[in-house]
């Protein structure tokens, strides 16, 4: 009998042992349309479910992709360093690119598209990454959707979208099965946690086959070091509301209990925060700092790590010509307009990006 594969994650699918992956109750006639327990536990009670795809399985995955078929890589335009992997662009130097920076919609509706793609352009470029073209969408909202479906179509091949896990790639998919099919609304499985979708799903494109790929999990990310509630918390529903600070040297601002930024030198300059709006900042003065994070980590400042964690610093010189962002991956960024030095603390293990402003 052909193998069945789970038509929500596109893992292998078995019946026979209910503790192994892609396991369905189910009896395995061709031809049927099936979820594993997995994707069925993720779809119907939300529960946070383990990814079974490792770093190498997936590095073996993406090398099978033809060379003469095309990526779609798909950014989260809230986390666009991070979302740039190594692996992919070593594999893109070979292939036809064509960019989607997903997640629009959380950016300020205000921000000029024309710009956020000329500035994503320069960053891909110093990246290596030299794409045929760059789409600027919401999958979740269904904007932008059609010009990438009409890019597609020009290829005229098979297409991968491939990308960073959680970055939306199985949502944008579901909204172009529904504009080219009859099929069951959102077929593919779409979660807030990393690490969804776990082997290629084959969606019929006409003469060709759009794949839907497993997404790798960010290296130095935050969502590594947090609970699924807190990762929950930390992703944006909606248009994130940019709150100001005017700030003077020696003033600090803590992001939740997560991360704390302390301005050092410098006259007095204007910091924009791009967060959830479930993050809480809290500006003190930096000589006051240690403590209060001590007694408010948790309480006053959420959301925050289980245990106290262990800071790194990194430090970013500003300069005033250049108005600058810095990208916390998995928080979002601020942008600064002014001289002098920052430092931010981190936990181990999470990189911040400095890069001129995306917005503004
Ligand atoms: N705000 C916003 N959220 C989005 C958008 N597209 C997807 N999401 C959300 O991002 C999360 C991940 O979406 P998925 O489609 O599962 O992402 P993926 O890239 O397929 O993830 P993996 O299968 O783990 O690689 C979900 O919570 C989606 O609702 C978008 O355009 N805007
Ligand atoms: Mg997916």
């Amino acid at each position: 009998m052909k193998d069945l594969h789970c038509i929500g994650c596109g893992g292998k699918l078995q019946n026979e042992d209910k503790d192994k992956p892609f396991y369905t109750p189910k009896s395995l006639e061709e031809n049927t349309s099936l979820y594993c327990m997995r994707c069925f536990r993720m779809r119907n009670y939300g529960e946070v479910m383990p990814s079974h795809v490792g770093k190498d399985d997936y590095i073996s995955m993406i090398g099978t992709i033809p060379k003469d078929s095309t990526l779609a890589k798909v950014i989260d335009i809230f986390d666009i360093e991070g979302s740039i992997l190594p692996q992919i662009t070593t594999i893109a130097q070979s292939r036809d690119l064509i960019i989607i920076a997903n997640k629009r919609d959380l950016l300020p509706k205000s921000a000029k598209d024309s710009k956020i793609k000329h500035r994503l352009n320069k960053i891909l470029a110093d990246y290596g990454l030299n794409p045929k073209s760059i789409h600027l969408i919401s999958a979740m909202k269904n904007q932008g959707v059609d010009t990438v479906l009409e890019a597609f179509e020009k290829e005229n091949r098979d297409i991968y979208i491939v990308g960073a896990a959680n970055t939306g790639k199985s949502t944008l998919i579901n909204h172009m099965i529904s504009a080219t099919a009859a099929r069951q609304a959102d077929p593919i499985t779409t979660f807030f946690a990393p690490g969804t979708t776990q082997a290629f799903i084959e969606i019929p494109f006409g003469e060709h086959t759009i794949y839907d790929t497993p997404g790798l999990i960010k290296q130095n990310h935050f969502f590594n070091l947090l609970d699924p509630e807190t990762i929950k918390a930390l992703q944006p529903k909606k248009e994130i509301k940019p709150k100001s600070y005017q700030l003077e040297a020696n003033q600090t601002i803590f992001i939740g209990g997560l991360a704390r930024m302390d301005f050092i030198t410098g006259l007095p300059a204007t910091f924009v925060f791009y967060v959830s709006q479930n993050v809480t900042l809290h500006r003190t003065k930096l000589i006051n700092a240690d403590v209060f994070f001590e007694k408010h980590q948790g309480t006053t400042l959420t959301p925050a790590l289980k245990e106290a964690p262990s800071f790194k610093i990194h430090q970013f010189p500003l300069k005033r010509e250049h108005k600058s962002d810095v990208v916390i991956p998995g928080i979002g960024h601020f942008t600064i307009e002014g001289s002098g030095v920052v430092r931010l603390y981190l936990p181990e293990g999470v990189t911040p990006y400095h890069r001129e402003a995306l917005i503004g």
